[in-house]
């Protein structure tokens, strides 16, 4: 195992890291920029290094400055958490020359799934269902079009390297299609250095699903079923639950195991995420893989009772997956609401500044994973999730009540928060039947 691990993160995710290092006695680096010099949470590392002023690229996404800090604390390993350079295959095979473990896939890996034509070809490979449309880039626009007529409109043109919504045009006929292939290559070469485009069919109305997946260095992976993230807006995820709510386990078990062979195809190692949309009829077609630890991991963490941040360093050090698939069974239901520092009544405007009331909930099947408190200021420089409240109970129903309970006794002030938007969702109707779709929310706020 490592003696001394570099977090290349901050906030919650930061927090959250050196929590499964101490229990696996392995000593922490933090590494922090100016914005976050006074952050109670850099009490918990061992050792806090500064990397430089507030501007994330000038610190958390500043790769030389966080070798230099790995170099000089003498760590075996980085944990890059989500976000910043969590997803930089450039970051992970730097790592490996200066032979610093990335906690996470290596480069090849992390390349192979973070490319959208890739991915699904070897999600094709290990009959993990995709969208039908064109197998490759797209060359010639005609064969764009002719694939288009197969699968009938609407269609969708997406970009290889793009994601989280990054890089997409609807085209609803082949004349909107015709003039928009060009313009999505060369807006995908200026945005992401490649301009790569792939035609699938689109769906309007559906459900973001998406399956928990980890590998290990010895050709072994497993699955941590699935999570439901269709609340949402403006592709930054509200709420989510797991296991998602009506959907048939048989289905969704044949899912999650070409998944989890999906990244085994793969040599993967670490945690990873497997995006899928789910139709009306329960069909399920793979978005793209997120090769990284996310945020709403504690829902799964509570159903199955694995510690998925734990596993990510086990793994990396080397570790076979202590568990076979048959070992992780679903228990209850959990639910995590994202606490943003935003008014969600003056169009999600972030809310920056000092907290002077801070009162966390407790009791039974509460979990808050924050690294905010009473005295600390957020900072206006980063993303504006300053915690997540994360419940579990037997049914979804009790989940629902419990977390209505947390966040009525949840008190963060002056700043505003997503708290009260969170409480109301809770008594929503629609939100308590379940199966809302990745629309309802953005349709919700309008009315
Ligand atoms: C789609 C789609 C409909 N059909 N692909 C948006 C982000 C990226 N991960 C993929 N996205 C979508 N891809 C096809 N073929 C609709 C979306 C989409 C979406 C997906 C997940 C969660 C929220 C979303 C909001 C709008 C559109």
């Amino acid at each position: 195992m490592f003696q001394r691990v570099l977090i290349a993160n901050r906030g919650e995710i930061a927090l959250r890291i050196m929590r499964a290092c101490q229990e696996l006695e392995i000593e922490t680096v933090c590494v922090y920029s100016t914005a976050d010099k006074d952050a109670p949470y850099l009490k918990n590392a061992d050792e806090k290094i500064c990397i430089g002023p507030g501007p994330s690229k000038d610190s958390y996404l500043n790769i030389a400055r966080i070798i230099s800090a790995a170099e000089i604390a003498d760590v075996d390993a980085i944990h890059p958490g989500y976000g910043f350079l969590a997803e930089r295959a450039d970051f992970s095979e730097i790592c490996r020359e200066c032979k610093i473990e990335f906690i996470g896939p290596s480069p090849e890996a992390m390349s192979k799934l973070g490319d959208k034509i890739e991915a699904k070809r070897y999600a094709r490979a290990a009959k993990v269902p995709v969208f039908p449309g064109t197998e490759g880039e797209i060359e010639e626009l005609d064969e764009a079009v002719e694939v288009a007529a197969e699968i009938g409109y609407p269609v969708i043109i997406k970009a290889s390297a793009g994601g989280g919504g990054r890089g997409m045009r609807i085209c609803r006929n082949e004349a909107s299609l015709r003039t928009n292939v060009a313009k999505a290559q060369q807006e995908a070469l200026a945005a992401f250095g490649n301009g790569g485009v792939f035609v699938e069919k689109f769906l309007e109305h559906a459900r973001h699903v998406e399956i928990q997946v980890i590998g290990d260095k010895h050709g072994n992976a497993i699955h941590l079923w699935e999570r439901d993230c269709s609340m949402q807006r403006r592709h930054q995820k509200i709420i989510e639950e797991a296991p998602a709510p009506g959907v048939e386990r048989k289905k969704i078990e044949r899912v999650c195991e070409a998944a989890a062979k999906l990244i085994k195809s793969a040599d993967y190692c670490g945690a990873a995420t497997v995006e899928f949309l789910m139709d009306g009829q329960q069909n399920f077609y793979m978005l793209e893989v997120n090769t990284r630890v996310q945020v709403e991991h504690p829902i799964t963490e509570a159903i199955t009772g694995v510690d998925i941040v734990k596993m990510s360093i086990q793994v990396a050090a080397g570790e076979k997956i202590p568990y076979k698939q048959k070992d992780i069974q679903v228990k209850g239901h959990a639910i995590e609401c994202r606490i943003n520092a935003e008014d969600h009544t003056k169009d999600f405007r972030p809310s920056a500044g000092l907290i002077e009331t801070y009162r966390a909930p407790g009791g039974l099947g509460i979990r808050i994973d924050t690294h905010a408190s009473a005295g600390y200021r957020v900072p206006p420089n980063y993303d504006s999730m300053i915690g997540k409240l994360i419940v579990h109970a037997q049914t979804r129903e009790a989940a629902i009540t419990r977390a209505l309970r947390a966040l009525n006794e949840f008190e963060i002030g002056p700043i505003k928060t997503t708290i009260p938007l969170h409480a109301q969702l809770m008594q929503n109707s629609d939100f308590k039947k379940g199966g809302v779709d990745i629309h309802y929310l953005e349709r919700l706020l309008k009315d």
